[in-house]
């Protein structure tokens, strides 16, 4: 075939798939102009047969061709300029009266928004919000909260150990370490944010959870003060009717230590499947921070004194809203999510 003849049958192939398509198609259009005026197009194949032709030829045959491709880029360009202009054809036209593609909401995890009313609570009463690192020493996850060398929480069992120094923090009190490093009492201070454990997960665990913990440094705090604290926000977390009682317990960094559960939310008391027959649920740890404590981090433990304590959300979230699996925080189920939208 002649190049003449080769120049007519691509500008007929052209027109041909030009009919076809419609105005606003603007990815057909451009996959149109790929395939006839892209670098490897079929009017650039045209262009390098020009070699080829008799040398008497040349001329006549370029101008056909930049004849052809100025014509195409044309019809191109027009195609383009309808879609844009309105004037696509009937069948193109968008139907107002159709109904719309339906929007779909997103809405906060359970976790943010239990993590966001405890914060509050603490804040309407004074206590500012501090956040510190997930990856954090040894001292300030342990050594600094009087948790001794061979303390079953340090081992690897329990601990996600970054290298032999550095550990994926076990609890948020590192980031109240921090803030007493760096500042003089008074303080007053809630730690929100994740935290690890290296435990086997089950319902009731995983190797990932958040807390909120709060700390208050002062002369003369009493732990008359820690109970009302802590059963101020009972109250206002869980309903006014929810009674609170402090269980002694043991903690390293605090002396003495203490329990806090509420009574049962399911049957307020009288003993069901949730609280085990018991009456109460286990919701918190607290205690009057240990003078080593206060020690290590510079402050006088004979003019300062305190109290501290720690949650889990989940668990809080688990209890307040009767979910039986911890691991549902955590699988992005929509199911399980949209119920709290
Ligand atoms: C708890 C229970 C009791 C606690 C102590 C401290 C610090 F840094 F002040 F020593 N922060 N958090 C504490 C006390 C945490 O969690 C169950």
């Amino acid at each position: 075939m002649s190049l003449a003849s080769k120049i007519d049958s691509v500008r007929d192939t052209f027109s041909k798939s030009l009919e076809k398509l419609s105005a606003g198609d603007t990815t057909v259009i451009e996959k149109l102009r790929h395939e006839y005026l892209g670098r490897k197009g079929k009017v650039a194949d045209l262009f390098s047969e020009l070699g080829s032709v008799p040398e008497s030829d040349r001329p006549g045959m370029g101008k056909l061709l930049n004849k052809l491709k100025s014509e195409l880029t044309r019809e191109i360009e027009k195609m383009k300029d309808a879609g844009s202009t309105g004037t696509a054809s009937p069948e193109k036209i968008v139907d107002l009266s159709l109904p719309g593609d339906e929007v779909t909401m997103g809405s906060l995890h359970p976790i943010t928004k239990t993590m966001r009313e405890v914060k509050q609570i603490f804040q309407a009463i004074g206590f500012s919000v501090a956040y510190g690192p997930e990856i954090d020493d040894d001292y300030h996850n342990f050594e600094a909260l009087n948790i001794p060398k061979h303390h079953p929480a340090r081992d690897m069992q329990d601990t996600f150990y970054i290298t032999d120094n550095d550990v994926l923090r076990t609890h948020t009190s590192n980031t109240q370490i921090h803030v007493m490093e760096n500042q003089e009492p008074p303080v007053r201070v809630i730690c929100p944010g994740r935290v690890y454990r290296n435990e086997a997960i089950s319902i009731r665990s995983y190797c990932l959870f958040h807390q909120v913990e709060g700390l208050y440094v002062a002369e003369n705090v009493s732990l008359a003060e820690m109970k009302g604290t802590l059963e101020y926000f009972c109250r206002h977390f869980f309903g006014e009717e929810v009674k609170a009682r402090f269980r002694p317990s043991f903690f390293p960094f605090t002396e003495p230590s203490a329990e806090v559960d509420i009574t049962c939310l399911m049957c307020c008391g009288d003993g069901c499947s949730m609280c085990k027959k018991t009456g109460w649920l286990e919701i918190l740890g607290c205690g009057m921070v240990d003078p080593a404590v206060l020690e290590m981090v510079g402050y006088d433990p004979v003019k300062w004194s305190g109290y501290a304590w720690g949650m889990g959300i989940e668990r809080l979230a688990i209890l307040k809203h009767g979910i039986d699996d911890i691991r549902l925080y955590f699988n992005g189920d929509v199911r399980f999510l949209r119920q709290f939208a």
